[in-house]
């Protein structure tokens, strides 16, 4: 496999906290609307989902950020709602909205018969785009694959759509937890195996996005969310496709967790931009490495403020391996392409800095 060949391996060494001559970088929703050629490719596909759904074009879009941008990682252009998709729920955006399921999760039934989707049928076509972009990234940068957290997806599939609050989801967990515990079973079934298949067919690293998981108190956030990041890591690790292969857990709004998410057996957390890099690296730096966190917002600040505020990022976490740079959450539509290169080769420049390389 083309992994023998890999060129640049920023990235994954500093996943194992080994030592690099810079500081790598990467940026949710790296691929997206912010690039005309991607709104190009988007139109000719007539939907987000046909694009997602073709392997051909979903190569063709995660590739356009490297082509611009000195980026030391792809992520795989999908969404984390295809394994409810698969599920059976059935996935569509009406014009001009979110994603929607047209047959959400309502109740002790529809739990029952939800089954878990084998990915090299069910979800083949993301199967066969980590195939492709592997192919035509030919050991240029690794790619990293993806899914929801098992609480994330169960938030969409119960109230079938996206919200602020998720009331219905948190309601269901409230008032018949053993129910909702039979439903993130299954969910986090189905991500662990959605993994696995996606390392098998050549992603280099996983992330789990918990999108929602700070909408939990502290106890609700242990019984409902953290419990299955555990379960996905441990099913990973016992996987012979996916247990060498880093695994990244993004749990937004959750740093009062980050110690025991740091022991859930993830390589890296993923931290949101309300923390300093710093007083997370203190927490927990010594098991884990830390991937983020700067505002997104930051991409709509002046060139110098972007050079400014990347500096002080890199600054704070200090000249230790086990930091991957990258915004706190995903790149948002209106930002100026020329600033996101602003901010990658800035982070270049002051990983070597800090390093002396
Ligand atoms: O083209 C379009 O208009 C569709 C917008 C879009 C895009 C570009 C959606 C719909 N999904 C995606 C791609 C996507 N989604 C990626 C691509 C890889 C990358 O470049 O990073 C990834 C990793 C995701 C993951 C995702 N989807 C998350 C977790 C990360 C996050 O942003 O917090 C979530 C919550 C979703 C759900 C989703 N899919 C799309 C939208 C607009 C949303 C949010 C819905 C909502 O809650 O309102």
């Amino acid at each position: 496999m083309a992994s023998d060949t890999l060129r640049n391996d920023r990235f994954l060494r500093a996943l194992r906290r080994e030592p690099t001559d810079t500081t790598p970088v990467w940026l949710m929703r790296q691929a997206g609307r912010y690039l005309p050629e991607y709104r190009a490719t988007r139109a000719r596909a007539g939907s987000f989902l046909a694009l997602a759904k073709t392997p051909e074009l979903a190569c063709e879009v995660t590739l356009q950020p490297l082509a611009r941008f000195e980026l030391d990682a792809a992520i795989l252009f999908s969404d984390i709602l295809t394994v409810p998709d698969a599920m059976g729920l059935g996935l569509y955006f009406a014009d001009g909205e979110g994603p929607k399921f047209e047959r959400p999760v309502g109740g002790a039934d529809d739990i029952a018969r939800l089954h878990v989707p084998d990915p090299e049928t069910e979800l083949r076509y993301v199967m066969d785009a980590v195939r492709l972009i592997r192919r035509e990234l030919d050991g240029r940068v690794p790619l990293i694959g993806f899914a929801g957290s098992p609480w994330t997806l169960a938030c969409y599939m119960i109230e079938g759509e996206g919200s602020r609050d998720f009331a219905r989801a948190k309601a269901l967990a409230w008032n018949e937890p053993a129910l909702m515990h039979r439903l993130l079973d299954t969910v986090a079934q189905a991500v662990a195996r959605y993994l696995a298949a996606q390392a098998a067919a050549g992603a280099q690293a996983l992330m789990v996005f918990d999108t929602w998981g700070g909408l939990l108190g502290p106890a609700q956030f242990r019984e409902f969310s953290l419990r299955y990041h555990a379960e996905v890591a441990a099913a990973l690790r016992a996987d012979p496709a996916a247990r060498t292969v880093p695994l990244i857990l993004f749990a937004k709004g959750a740093n009062g967790h980050l110690e025991a998410l740091a022991d859930t057996g993830c390589a890296a957390l993923g931290l949101d931009w309300t923390i300093t890099l710093g007083e997370a690296r203190a927490r927990v730096g010594a098991r884990v490495a830390l991937q983020g966190n700067v505002d997104p917002a930051l991409l709509l600040a002046r060139p110098e403020a972007i050079r400014a505020e990347v500096e002080a990022a890199i600054a704070d976490f200090g000249a230790h391996p086990g930091h991957v740079f990258n915004l706190g959450h995903g790149i948002t539509p209106g930002v100026e392409p020329e600033h996101v290169r602003t901010l990658v080769d800035a982070v270049h420049e002051a990983g070597r800095r800090i390093r002396g390389t």
